[in-house]
């Protein structure tokens, strides 16, 4: 069942913070931030894949679209999904070895998390496995600034961790006023800013990294009326099949967006209201 949206939801959001997971920041907000600023999505393209998968993470690298998905199904696997026709190739499928959770590209090595096994698999191009590293929290977003890793524990904390060995080298709380904004999943970095999914909502947030301050909210329920009636079955039939994964692609500017067992990845910008 889905609740109709209305432009009432945004001004909800800010008001109620419990739908964004949030709750009160201890000891009082440490950063005052700007209020943040509400952002539409503006599609500019579908891409219907040939299987679905349990997106956990999704990132481009080199032009190719990449994506970790979580073993709800037996399928802990890293895809890449050809952005022209859909079809998903399995680089792995490590089944029911581990859960797969975020995914990115760092120094020509691809990171893989697991969610609760602790685990941080690294690969190397040829998809040989060089490292396994320990996850002191569950694993859930993963993403990358210039020289740190950044991780997601569905919790309000963003957490910086060396690539060398995913020791962490500081966090930070996810907050706008005084209201922590919890459930922070998937991730993407993108000029600055680190946009995340929330975890079982519509939302996805723009983070500055230094503060822990939202700058944005982007409301995606637009994204589901785009859907056809098959599609909407599709993601109706389970309560996990949320709203997740969000990539950025350098060479055009644009977002891709989707959703855990989705059959469709949007491409398109956040537009600020
Ligand atoms: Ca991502």
């Amino acid at each position: 069942m889905r609740v109709p949206f209305s432009v009432l939801s945004f001004m909800a959001l800010l008001i109620a913070p419990a739908r964004l997971g949030a709750e009160p920041l201890a000891g009082g907000a440490a950063v005052q931030c700007p209020a943040p600023r509400p952002y539409s999505f503006e599609v500019t393209g579908q891409l219907h894949r040939d299987q679905p998968g349990f997106t956990e993470g999704l990132e481009v690298h080199d032009g190719r679209l990449y994506e970790s998905t979580g073993d709800l199904f037996g399928e802990t696997r890293i895809n890449v999904i050809d952005r022209g026709t859909g079809k998903v190739s399995a680089l792995r499928n490590d089944h029911h070895s581990y859960f797969g959770e975020g995914l990115t590209f760092f120094g020509g090595r691809l990171y893989q998390m697991s969610w609760r096994e602790h685990l941080v698999f690294v690969f190397d191009k040829l998809d040989r496995r060089l490292q396994v590293l320990h996850n002191p929290r569950e694993g859930w977003g993963l993403t990358h600034d210039a020289s740190r890793l950044i991780a997601s524990d569905g919790s309000s904390r963003l957490f910086f961790l060396s690539p060398r060995d995913f020791s962490t080298l500081g966090s930070v709380t996810v907050h706008y006023g005084s209201q922590q904004v919890s459930n922070l999943n998937e991730l993407e970095y993108v000029d600055g800013a680190v946009w995340a999914n929330v975890f079982e909502s519509w939302q996805v947030v723009k983070i500055a990294p230094a503060t822990g301050c939202v700058l944005g909210v982007a409301d995606l329920h637009g994204l589901y009326d785009r859907l056809s009636p098959d599609e909407k079955a599709k993601v109706d039939a389970d309560g996990n099949f949320v709203l997740n994964g969000i990539a950025h692609d350098p060479a055009s500017g644009q977002f891709i967006l989707t959703g855990k067992y989705w059959p469709v990845l949007f491409t398109g910008r956040f537009v600020e209201k």
